[in-house]
């Protein structure tokens, strides 16, 4: 498997499944920007949507779209309990919050990653977020993962989305749950693995 990774972009959320599940894979850099992938292909190729995540599968078959890719690697491994079993009730609920984390928080906040959006609008979608941040905070007070006590994929995902925050000017201190969360997530081995690979690899033009 190949996974097409932006670093520290939503992409960081399937990379550090692959790594929780032990799965063999390559990790190719795309230049958001340029299209251009560390191997010197036209991303638009891959993904034609011309964003990551995507996940080239062994028979050429590319998946995007975050959540679809981390159910997809959490059904390969099933004991590993990234996901609850297809057919159980809980699937809903990690879907549920796969839905919430994709369209809530990190459709909420890319807008602010243009630094051409006007103030007012910022303020807008900041407000917006913050409420969002409230809610998720409430529901993890009284537990340790959003599932419960098993960390998910959609764990790898509000981390990931989470980290985002700071460079917004939202603060995680305001809600010490998420704090507390995001603490214990970055202290899991697949996470530091993940962040030094990204950190550590090569700029694509
Ligand atoms: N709906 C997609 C959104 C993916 C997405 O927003 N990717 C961003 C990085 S976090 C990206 O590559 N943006 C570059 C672009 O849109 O040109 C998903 O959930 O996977």
């Amino acid at each position: 498997m190949k996974l097409y990774f932006a670093p520290d972009a939503c992409s960081l959320a399937p990379h550090i499944v692959l790594r929780e599940l032990a799965l063999p894979f390559t990790l190719i850099r795309v230049n958001n920007r340029s299209k251009r992938c560390a191997d010197g292909e036209d991303f638009y190729r891959i993904n034609p949507k011309g964003y990551v995540a995507a996940l080239q599968l062994d028979d050429g078959n590319v998946i995007t779209e975050g959540p679809a890719i981390v159910q997809y690697l959490a059904d390969l491994r099933p004991e590993c309990r990234l996901a609850p079993p297809p057919t159980a009730f809980e699937r809903v609920r990690l879907q549920e919050w796969l839905n919430f984390i994709t369209s809530e928080i990190h459709a909420g906040a890319a807008p602010l990653f243009n630094d051409a959006l006007p103030d007012g609008a910022k303020t807008l979608l900041r407000d917006k977020l913050r409420r969002r941040l409230g809610y998720i905070a409430q529901a993890l007070a009284p537990q340790t993962y959003l599932l419960g006590t098993h960390f998910s994929v959609a764990d790898a995902y509000l981390f990931t989305v989470l980290r985002w925050m700071a460079r917004f000017e939202i603060s995680l201190s305001e809600w010490p749950p998420l704090q507390h969360y995001v603490a214990r997530i970055a202290g899991r081995a697949s996470v530091c693995a993940a962040l030094e690979a990204e950190a550590a690899s090569e700029e694509v033009k």
